[in-house]
Formats: C-alpha cells, sequence, structure tokens
C-alpha cells in the first residue's frame, strides 16, 4: 500500500501545519504527549523484502492505530463528531465543506482540518465559511495520518466545537489505510468519475459510513447512470448510507446535514 509510493517514510520537516496568524496561549488540553515509541524488533529479522516490506507496513498502521485511538478518545472526552471526508482529487470536498458549514454555522460550532500537499487554497476557502481551519500541508506524502490531527489538535480552539471536519488529501488509495480517529468516513464520489470508481478502488469504499455522490447537478451532461452506480456502491458498501447531493446547487444538502447532526446526537449519547 503506502509503502509502494513511498509516502509512509516521511522525512522529517515535510509536513507543515499553518493556523490562522494570531498566536494563542496554550491553556487547552493535548492529545498526546509527544512520545513516538519506535519498536524496531522487524529491521533484526532476515526476512525476503516482500515479507520484510508487510513486517514494516503492519507496523507503521498498527502505530497509526493507537494514535488513532488515542485522537478518538479526545474527541469523546470534548464531545466533538468528527468526519474524515475522502476522495479522489477534485471531487468536491472543498465546495461540499464550505457549504455545508455555512448552512450549519447558526446551529453548530465547527472546525476543519484541510490536508493537500501543496498550497492553501482549500484554506482559504473554507475558512469563508466561518470555521476556524487549519491546514497541513503534507509535501509528498498523500494521505493523513493520526499523528499529524494529534499535532494540529494542539494549536486549535476547539471550546464548544461540536464537528470537526476533517478533508483528507485527495487520493482513493492511502488515505483509505489510516485511521485517524473519526466518528464517521464519509467518501465523496462525483459523477464525472464514472460509475465504475467503487470497484477499482474498494478499500477505500469498504470503509465508508457515508458515500456522497456528489456533483449531481452535473449529472445528466455527463450521461451519468445512476442505477448502475449505486449498484456498484451497494456491492462494495452495503453498509453505507448514500446521498446524492450538489454542493452548487444545494440539492440533498438538508439531509446531509441532518444525517451529520444525527451522528452528533449518537456520539454525544455514548
Ligand atoms: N457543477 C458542480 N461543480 C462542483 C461541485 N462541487 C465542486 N465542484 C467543482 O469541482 C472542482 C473541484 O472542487 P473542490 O471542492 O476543489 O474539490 P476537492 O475534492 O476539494 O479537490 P482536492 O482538494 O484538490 O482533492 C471545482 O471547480 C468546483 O467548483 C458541484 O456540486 N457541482
Ligand atoms: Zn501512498
Ligand atoms: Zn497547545
Ligand atoms: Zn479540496
Ligand atoms: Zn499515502
Amino acid at each position: 500500500m503506502c509503502l509502494d509510493c513511498g509516502c509512509s517514510d516521511i522525512p522529517e520537516g515535510i509536513v507543515k501545519i499553518h493556523t490562522h496568524d494570531h498566536l494563542h496561549d496554550h491553556d487547552h488540553t493535548h492529545p498526546h504527549d509527544h512520545e513516538h515509541p519506535h519498536d524496531h524488533h522487524h529491521e533484526h529479522i532476515a526476512l525476503d523484502s516482500d515479507r520484510r516490506t508487510i513486517a514494516i507496513s503492519q507496523s507503521i498502521l498498527s502505530q497509526n492505530d493507537r494514535l488513532a485511538e488515542r485522537n478518538h478518545g479526545y474527541f469523546m472526552a470534548k464531545g466533538i463528531s468528527v468526519l474524515n471526508v475522502l476522495s479522489s482529487p477534485g471531487a468536491g470536498k472543498t465546495a461540499l465543506l464550505e457549504r455545508t458549514m455555512t448552512e450549519l454555522r447558526d446551529r453548530l460550532k465547527s472546525a476543519i482540518i484541510v490536508g493537500d500537499l501543496a498550497t492553501d487554497n482549500d484554506a482559504q476557502r473554507l475558512r469563508r465559511s466561518g470555521a476556524e481551519v487549519i491546514q497541513i500541508t503534507t509535501g509528498s506524502v498523500c494521505h493523513l495520518e493520526a499523528e499529524m490531527i494529534a499535532k494540529a489538535l494542539q494549536q486549535m480552539h476547539l471550546d464548544g466545537v461540536k464537528l470537526l471536519a476533517i478533508e483528507n488529501v485527495g487520493n482513493l488509495v492511502c488515505p483509505a489505510a489510516y485511521d485517524l480517529g473519526e466518528n464517521l468516513r464519509v467518501v465523496v464520489f462525483s459523477v464525472t468519475e464514472g460509475e465504475d470508481k467503487p470497484l477499482k478502488y474498494p478499500v477505500m469504499f469498504k470503509t465508508a459510513d457515508i458515500v456522497l455522490i456528489s456533483k449531481i447537478d452535473l449529472a445528466e451532461v455527463v450521461e451519468f447512470n445512476r442505477e448502475l452506480a449505486l449498484h456498484n456502491i451497494h456491492q462494495i458498501a452495503p453498509q453505507a448510507k448514500i446521498l446524492e447531493i450538489s454542493a452548487k446547487t444545494g440539492v440533498g444538502m438538508q439531509d446531509w446535514c441532518q444525517c451529520i447532526e444525527q451522528s452528533l446526537q449518537k456520539s454525544l449519547a455514548v
């Protein structure tokens, strides 16, 4: 998985976290304690290269899972519901979140963490919704990891925040393997991508709680085959709730916002 694209071997200093301009005092609690366990026992065992790759990859993922679990505990303690928003590049994550946060702003205090390889374009767009936005610039890393989220959380003002949306790096492969500690995995799948995407990227779709079919306003122009798309999603992700939306026209936004508010009530009730 990530070892194939080299993104799990993160060079020191490549990931950068950008907040808004002013500095704040650190009276909030920190979600992690900055210690980084290094169990390198696999390095000393002679394995053929495939098995060695798998061993290292599992070690990276289990370390990520531990940190994700810690993030999750932090979110629960604070009563924050967290969305991990995933899609291929350009499927409409930023447009969706901009509209969602704008619609919810009177009812719900929200914050956003946005990951991109480069530029803070998305963060600038998302700030228009009034939510606090933190940008993680990942450099060459094609996904977000639980540790990056933990570091970003240290810089955020989460008092009163009920909803945290994480816009992951646009990529249908690697982000699927990294739990961030979220409550809901939301996979955005636009009508312009082709109905077969769930079949080609099953790992991503298998772990989805919600699949949003986005840019539904373009369905007719691109001759989107809705039945086929629904069939493919059902086949790979029978567990997922499916909603059809357009961040442009607002179609489906009400159902989507309701879905978020329901998940919030559920996470508060636990
Ligand atoms: N017609 C239409 N266009 C949309 C919709 N949502 C997004 N777009 C357009 O699709 C393009 C990509 O949208 P973004 O919101 O930037 O997509 P993204 O998933 O955040 O992209 P990355 O962060 O680069 O992966 C932009 O030109 C948007 O204006 C929609 O509902 N309808
Ligand atoms: Zn990768
Ligand atoms: Zn702090
Ligand atoms: Zn985006
Ligand atoms: Zn990756």
